[in-house]
């Protein structure tokens, strides 16, 4: 059906570019003649003549269109990366759908500006006594089960402060940030087991556990990483930190992970790229960590078997550090939980294959990506096919468990993959995407099929549902470091560039450009949008998001009320087209506030935004919630607080004082 428009289309084209090239009629109108004159063109094939569009654009332009009121496919999850939070948008259109506040403070949603119930949620990912309010968001991961996306929740990561949080795919808010008491940073996260059963997280930018002071001297006696396994809980939509656990690893800077599912079902790999243990000091005249890090020809992949970690951990086998329980590495390797496979030079992303049984590594410096097989690893595992790296630890032997090294070109980075047997391959330096041919149990069945070029410096690529048990294929797209040309000019700091591409067909196509003005979206999932049931208002009137329960402040129409103890005030407060009740708030300088307000609407989209001047304050309260705020009156005078969202013809009418006596 598809490819009939396509041709009834390109016959189209190909009859109007004649009949404007060839046809010498006076009537036919130039492009320039349309733009100037007449105002816009009015059928299609002016359009497309008037600017300058190929078939192919405009095969491309009716693949994305959506029309008003038609909803998208697929939605798409990206990372935010360093504006700390998750951005959503609809596939095939590329619109943005929201900007979901994570790690950083969002004042259109009410996040962190004042809302006891986000405050809480963002103070949880506090370091010490440092107030933590950025964050750089890399790993987008949906909650799985049977290793398909269920559309539950979603976990993302924090990098630079190794934190973790949830987002509950009911009202897309964050919920929970857990802060890794181990590591400082990390990076190889979230991914999640098959079953969400745990949130994987590796470390990276070794440090001794817990950041403890230790000089650079000291590398390889204290240095050293984890993975950690959050435990998730389900049914509460909760990380259980108190029953996670880590195992600890050499400090080889850890870099991206994958948790096994189906044959490799048990299993987590993470790649690692500093196997030479290198510690820089390029003013001390050493190498920079550049070349340093790049010495060797192989670093390490890291395979760890979660499960026999968890009978280890059940088993008291653990010391605990920081509050978190660890798996030394002496213990972790002899009860069969860490083993490490040479992986070629420089390498990067890990990802496994729908079925299980391969694990594909893919070398920044080296043109291959490299393919293990699950049961290769378990044979040499089996027949002890190791030597021990200088921690005790099996190196398997290379050979042993290699199935295949497809060259695919320059930077090969992250992998996924469709439902035809394919697998994609982001090629950094190469500014490609390339198509290869998964080959099973046969070395040679490993072929690259085609590269698309993309604009520009391709990170990570995500295909329809691409790191699961049952891709899609149909879509893929690109997440491009560099936009350079792509768009209209904004200064030095640039957009990057979201490509999407059609990967249906015999060859792949590049059909959007999406500028994503908002940091650097590293990873993405897409997820067929009739796996996600948000609600369109929350359950009862008078709800706690953070909670998803009945509030404890909640309040009933009537029953607004201000009341003072001393110089403690509490204010209940309703909210309903087009009245903030109470509208006068009289307080004394040095009060105390507790202020709580409950938005009385059912009615879809009716939301309410608060905003109290001089006091650092907005709130959005969405049909049905309840959330509260407290502060100190510490400013007298009189303030005005109203609503912030457009919400009725007397919306500007939503207003009330709040007076401060001196
Ligand atoms: Cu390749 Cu953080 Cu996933 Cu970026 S990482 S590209
Ligand atoms: Cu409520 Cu504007």
């Amino acid at each position: 059906m598809r490819k009939f428009f396509t041709i009834l289309l390109l016959a189209v084209m190909v009859a109007s570019i004649t009949a404007a090239c060839g046809g010498g009629d006076d009537a036919t109108p130039t492009p320039a003649a349309l733009n100037v004159e007449g105002g816009l063109p009015a059928t299609a094939m002016e359009i497309a003549a008037a600017r300058g569009l190929t078939p192919d654009d405009i095969a491309a332009a009716l693949k994305t269109y959506t029309p008003s009121g038609k909803m998208d496919e697929y939605m798409l999850f990206l990372s935010g990366g360093h504006s700390g939070n998750v951005i959503a948008a609809g596939v095939p259109s590329m619109r943005i759908l929201k900007n979901i506040a994570v790690f950083t403070p969002e004042s259109w949603q009410g996040y962190g500006f004042g809302s006891k119930e986000t405050e809480a949620v963002l103070d949880a990912g506090n370091v010490g006594d440092v107030k933590i309010r950025m964050g750089d968001t890399h790993h987008p991961a949906l909650s799985e089960t049977d290793g398909d996306y269920d559309g539950q929740y979603l976990f993302i990561n924090d990098k630079t402060n190794a934190r973790v949080a949830v987002i509950d795919l009911r009202d897309f808010e964050t919920k929970q940030i857990v802060k890794d008491p181990l590591l400082i940073s990390a990076h190889g996260s979230t991914f999640v087991t098959p079953n969400t059963e745990y949130v994987v997280q590796g470390s990276q930018y070794n440090t001794p556990l817990g950041w403890e002071y230790a000089p650079i001297s000291e590398y390889k006696d204290k240095y050293r990483g984890t993975i950690t396994f959050w435990k998730f809980d389900r049914s509460k939509g909760r990380i259980i930190p108190e029953e996670s656990f880590a195992v600890e690893v050499p400090p080889y800077w850890q870099d991206l992970c994958d948790a096994g599912k189906r044959a490799s079902d048990g299993w987590a790999f993470c790649n690692s790229f500093n196997a030479e243990m290198y510690t820089g000091g390029v003013e001390q005249g050493n190498p920079p960590f550049e070349a340093g890090v790049s010495q060797r020809d192989t670093d390490y992949l890291h395979l760890v078997n979660w499960k026999k970690a968890e009978e280890a951990i059940n088993a008291g086998k653990f010391e605990t550090i920081k509050g978190m329980k660890v798996l030394r590495i002496p213990t972790a390797v002899a009860e069969g939980v860490l083993y490490l496979a040479p992986e070629p030079k420089s390498p990067h992303g890990v990802d496994v294959s729908p079925d299980g049984k391969y694990i594909v590594v893919a070398g920044k410096l080296d043109p291959h990506v490299t393919v293990y097989s699950i049961d290769k690893i378990q044979q040499a595992i089996d027949g002890k096919q190791w030597t021990l790296d200088e921690f005790g630890i099996p190196i398997l032997d290379f050979d042993a468990v290699m199935m295949a090294q497809v060259e695919l070109g320059l930077g090969p980075l992250h992998t996924q993959f469709d439902d035809r047997g394919y697998a994609y391959t982001s090629l950094f330096l190469d500014s490609a995407v390339a198509r290869w041919k998964l080959g099973g149990d046969d070395p040679n069945g490993y072929v690259l099929v085609e590269k698309t070029p993309v604009q520009y410096n391709i990170g990570h690529i995500a295909a329809a549902e691409g790191d699961t048990v049952n891709p899609d294929g149909k879509y893929l797209v690109a997440l491009n470091k560099w936009a350079v040309d792509r768009f209209p000019r904004v200064g030095p700091l640039l957009p990057q560039n979201i490509q999407l591409l059609d990967i249906s067909g015999d060859q792949m196509k590049v059909i959007y450009d999406m500028p994503m003005g908002i940091g650097e979206p590293h990873y993405a999932q897409m997820i067929k949008m009739d796996k996600l049931s948000p609600w369109d208002v929350y359950p009862e009137v008078g709800w706690d998001p953070i909670a998803q329960a009945p509030a404890e402040h909640a309040t009933k129409a009537g029953e607004e009320r201000i009341i003072r103890n001393g110089n403690q005030v509490e204010i209940y407060m309703t909210v309903i087209r087009s009245r903030l009740n109470p509208e006068h708030v009289e307080l004394k300088k040095g009060d105390h506030v507790a202020w709580h307000i409950t938005n009385l609407e059912t009615a879809k989209d009716a939301t309410h935004g608060f905003q109290l001047g001089g006091y650092n304050i907005s709130l959005s309260i969405e049909p049905g919630e309840t959330t509260s705020f407290e502060f100190e009156a510490v400013n007298d005078g009189t303030f005005a607080y109203f609503c912030t969202e457009f919400c009725s013809a007397l919306h500007l009418e939503m207003m009330g004082y709040m007076f401060v006596e001196p």
